[in-house]
């Protein structure tokens, strides 16, 4: 394979580039001078970068919802709502499932259609198709930094048109982006295609233009061990800043134990600095995102808020720099603006009131962050081992050997393999360890703590321990103890 984690070849960025701008009509609006005057025309207010590294600085928690409506001017109302009836510190804009598949027809089908009948048929925001004109109006309408929040596998055109459109972060990774969205798309070919992305941001970066990149974290959800995610984040970062990233966002799902998810996320910003430097990658600015529950979700609304308020309450206690916020209509589906203002409101009701406290460094959160790094330090090792160094040649490798394994999810890429399943106390670990590279002492650790909770519910770790924690937090817990 020619997969290389190295800089992109300019000739074939911009072979690549004529081709990428040539899918829709929309392309042509892209004039890279005049872009990157645009960008820098942007009042530091509205630039993700600069409000994430001052957030940092101060120690503080921003809340951001999702949010995407089919139509320009609605689109526009929703989330001047979001950010003045919810306070949303950031603003998201979700692409629509048609524009992520890159089917632009059926995109603009949608639009017409939501024209037509008065609301909208679209998922989230076509940005492609309204092209970069329309993007800037978005951009002006609003008083915060605005980013693009996706799951397209091939994003390479919306990059283009969202970032000329003024868009100062954008969402995603050759994994994250591929594994649990797609079946059939090679992990060579998504890695590939964000190279573009992260390679555009880096020649933005050159001109001066800082654009924040957020691989996402949660991947397929809440039973996702944080070694694995940890170790698809920094990659993800790896790739990035090796094609001129210079301002990286790592994410993290909830997984719902208070420990566990404050130890992953004080452990992943030092992780990624940690590989960077070994890399001979240059020091980068590093944030957190911590994603509220990214699993089922009661239908009661005041249950739904319990959830919420749970995770606004771990991203503030583990001092994540952005969360993003859930709503109260998550189980039913696409949120109206007035509860995904609800949602924004609770989640900074809590933030506020957490934002002086911290978790105590106890022995029980100390031993959580050692072994994440352990874990994920063993997953990273090896990756690199199978690359020869090269850490993309080695993702590839590592998915094809399961030494990577993303729980549940729907690639044929992935091995599929390992089984995750919670403690007694509701840590996700691993029941079945597939071909994860965890030393004898890691995986004793995981047995030793599925096995007490076996001994609590009177039967042995099995599957069915799994099953039910998935169903569990529709029935209103953590982790699913058999009836009785
Ligand atoms: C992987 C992300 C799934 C989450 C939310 C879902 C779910 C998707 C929109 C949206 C508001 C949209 N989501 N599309 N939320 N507006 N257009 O993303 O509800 O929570």
């Amino acid at each position: 394979m020619d997969l290389t984690v190295r800089q992109m070849d300019a000739d074939e960025f911009q072979r690549q580039r004529q081709e990428v701008l040539g899918q829709w009509q929309t392309g042509k609006d892209v004039v890279f001078e005049e872009a990157v005057a645009y960008q820098k025309s942007l009042p530091k207010s509205k630039v993700f970068a600069e409000k994430l590294a001052e957030g940092k600085e101060k120690g503080m928690t921003f809340a951001q919802p999702r949010a995407g409506v089919a139509l320009l001017n609605e689109h526009i109302e929703l989330l001047r709502f979001l950010q003045d009836e919810g306070g949303a510190d950031f603003l998201p804009s979700t692409i629509d499932s048609y524009t992520r598949q890159n089917r632009y027809t059926e995109a603009q089908a949608g639009i017409e259609e939501s024209v037509m009948i008065g609301r909208s048929m679209l998922n989230g925001f076509p940005a492609v198709n309204h092209g970069v004109a329309a993007c800037r109006q978005v951009i002006e309408s609003v008083q915060v930094p605005v980013q693009v929040r996706h799951g397209t596998p091939d994003a390479r055109l919306l990059a283009e048109i969202t970032i000329a459109g003024g868009f100062t972060d954008f969402e995603g990774g050759g994994i994250s982006y591929n594994i649990p969205y797609s079946k059939d798309v090679s992990i060579e070919s998504t890695i590939k295609y964000w190279q573009y992305v992260d390679r555009l941001i880096g020649l933005y970066e050159e001109q001066g233009v800082k654009i924040n990149r957020e691989p996402f974290g949660p991947l397929t959800g809440t039973l996702v061990p944080p070694s694995i995610s940890h170790a698809v984040a920094v990659i993800e970062g790896v790739l990035a800043v090796a094609q001129g990233v210079r301002s990286l966002t790592l994410g993290y799902g909830q997984c719902g134990n208070l420990i566990q998810d404050v130890a992953a996320l004080h452990t992943l910003p030092v992780l990624a600095e940690e590989y960077l430097a070994k890399l001979g990658l240059p020091k980068v600015m590093i944030t957190t995102v911590f994603h509220q529950w990214m699993g089922g979700f009661p239908q009661d609304e005041a249950k739904a808020f319990g959830v919420i308020s749970w995770g606004a309450a771990t991203a503030a206690l583990g001092k994540a720099t952005k969360v993003i916020v859930k709503t109260p209509h998550e189980a039913l589906g696409i949120p109206t603006k007035e509860a995904n203002a609800a949602g924004i409101r609770t989640t900074k009701q809590i933030l506020t009131m957490l934002k002086d406290q911290t978790l105590p460094m106890t022995e029980e959160l100390a031993l959580e962050e050692e072994m994440i790094l352990a874990e994920t330090r063993g997953i990273l090792d090896r990756v690199l081992d199978l690359g020869e160094g090269d850490a993309a040649v080695g993702t590839v490798r590592a998915f094809q050997a399961g030494v990577i394994d993303v729980p549940f999810a729907p690639s044929r890429y992935n091995a599929g393999k390992i089984l995750p399943a919670r403690d007694t106390s509701g840590a996700v670990r691993l029941l079945d360890f597939g071909n994860i590279p965890f030393d004898k002492r890691i995986k004793e650790f995981h047995r030793e703590r599925i096995a007490q909770r076996g001994r609590d519910e009177n039967r042995d770790p099995s599957f069915q321990m799994v099953i039910d924690d998935i169903y569990a937090i529709g029935k209103g817990m953590l982790v699913g103890r058999p009836r009785g």
